[in-house]
């Protein structure tokens, strides 16, 4: 059985937990405490070279590592991923975009207020905000003229975008300002199989 390595607070593994559940695939969850350091021992280094979850193990013991690879690998086959190689170059080129202008900003800024720091880290916090609101208004003004990220549909570009941009209240941007988003976040959590971060898989075994 497939296994996911994740956290409890990780909108990373939280991508990965709506598409298996999209996917209706099974499952065995191994939730990790990232404050404790469980990440950084020599152990989990063999499972990912870069210390950090998620981690999807396959059935003989490979891995994949970084949540845009487990989601591209996941969704092969998929109407998620479209098999054109136009149509799936922009599912990727959103993918990257997640990860390059808003994968620092809004987890940081989020995780100082979630463990209880930001005022100590308030100057990060206005920088990682002013370099946030960037990626949020290209988003944003995308949103302004299409539904959906990529073509007429639901794809994976909607689903490796929504953990974080739906997360970013918490890192206390202000999500009023953007109401294409808003809608946009409303159509992504409408659809089928779409779970809450804190929300238990049907599919999962353990
Ligand atoms: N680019 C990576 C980022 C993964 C990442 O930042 N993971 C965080 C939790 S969401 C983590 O493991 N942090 C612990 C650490 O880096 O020590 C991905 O998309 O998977």
């Amino acid at each position: 059985m497939l296994k996911l390595y994740d956290s409890r607070f990780s909108g990373n593994s939280w991508k990965i937990r709506i598409l298996l559940n999209q996917l209706q695939k099974p499952f065995e969850r191994h939730t990790l405490d990232l404050e404790s350091g469980e990440t950084k021992t020599n152990e989990f280094y063999k499972l990912n070279r870069f210390n950090r979850i998620p981690v999807l193990q396959l059935e003989d013991g490979r891995t994949i590592v970084e949540s845009a690879a487990i989601l591209l690998y996941l969704a092969e086959g998929s109407p998620l991923l479209p098999e054109d190689a136009y149509m799936r170059s922009q599912v990727i080129s959103w993918l990257f975009f997640e990860q390059g202008d808003l994968q620092r900003s809004i987890p940081l800024a989020r995780v100082y207020h979630i463990r209880g720091i930001a005022d100590k880290m308030s100057q990060q916090i206005e920088r990682l905000h002013a370099d946030g609101y960037l990626g949020l208004e290209k988003l944003d003004r995308w949103l302004t003229t299409n539904d959906w990220l990529v073509g007429g549909g639901y794809t994976l570009a909607d689903l490796a975008l929504f953990p974080y941009v739906s997360l970013a209240h918490e890192g206390k941007f202000d999500m009023q300002r953007f109401q294409h988003i808003n809608s946009w976040l409303d159509r992504v959590r409408s659809q089928p199989g779409l779970l809450g971060i804190f929300d238990l898989s049907s599919y999962q075994s353990v």
